[in-house]
């Protein structure tokens, strides 16, 4: 049983993230997905939400890919989370290329291609220019 596992915001669920998740689980039989909470995304990445922790929570849970949601509370949970859930390989968007390296003590770690052309904050750009008021 290998398990995986991978953090982020994903609001505004597309297909960006879905290629990350499917590409995640390819890598192993099981996929933990961290997902930043509503007072994470204000406090720390300055990103308010289009839908709640609970709403983003439910639409991780229906993607096949994705076994177990949890929350991402702060920076410094991965060593924490990477130990107690036994995970084989971390793996994030190359957006995040070597900035989770020092995980490499506890599993493997792997950076995905982001898909191009895609963003959460495109789409509310996109929708502010063509339907805003
Ligand atoms: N992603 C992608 N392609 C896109 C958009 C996003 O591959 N076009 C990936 C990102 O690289 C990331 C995941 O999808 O691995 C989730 O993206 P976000 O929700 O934007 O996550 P982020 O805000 O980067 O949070 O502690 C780590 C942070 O929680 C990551």
């Amino acid at each position: 049983m290998k398990r995986i596992i991978t953090y982020g915001t994903f609001d505004l669920l597309h297909y960006g993230h879905i290629n990350l998740l499917r590409r995640a689980k390819a890598m192993g039989d099981y996929l933990v997905v961290v997902l930043s909470t509503d007072e994470f995304n204000w406090e720390e990445k300055k990103k308010k939400c289009y839908f709640s922790y609970e709403e983003r929570k439910n639409l991780l849970e229906a993607i096949r890919y994705v076994d177990l949601v949890i929350p991402e509370n702060n920076w410094e949970q991965k060593a924490v989370d990477v130990q107690e859930y036994h995970i084989d390989t971390f793996v994030m968007g190359d957006d995040w290329e070597g900035k989770f390296d020092f995980l490499r003590r506890y599993c493997d770690v792997v950076y995905l291609p982001r898909t191009p052309e895609i963003s959460t904050t495109q789409i509310k750009k996109e929708l502010q220019d063509n339907y805003g008021g």
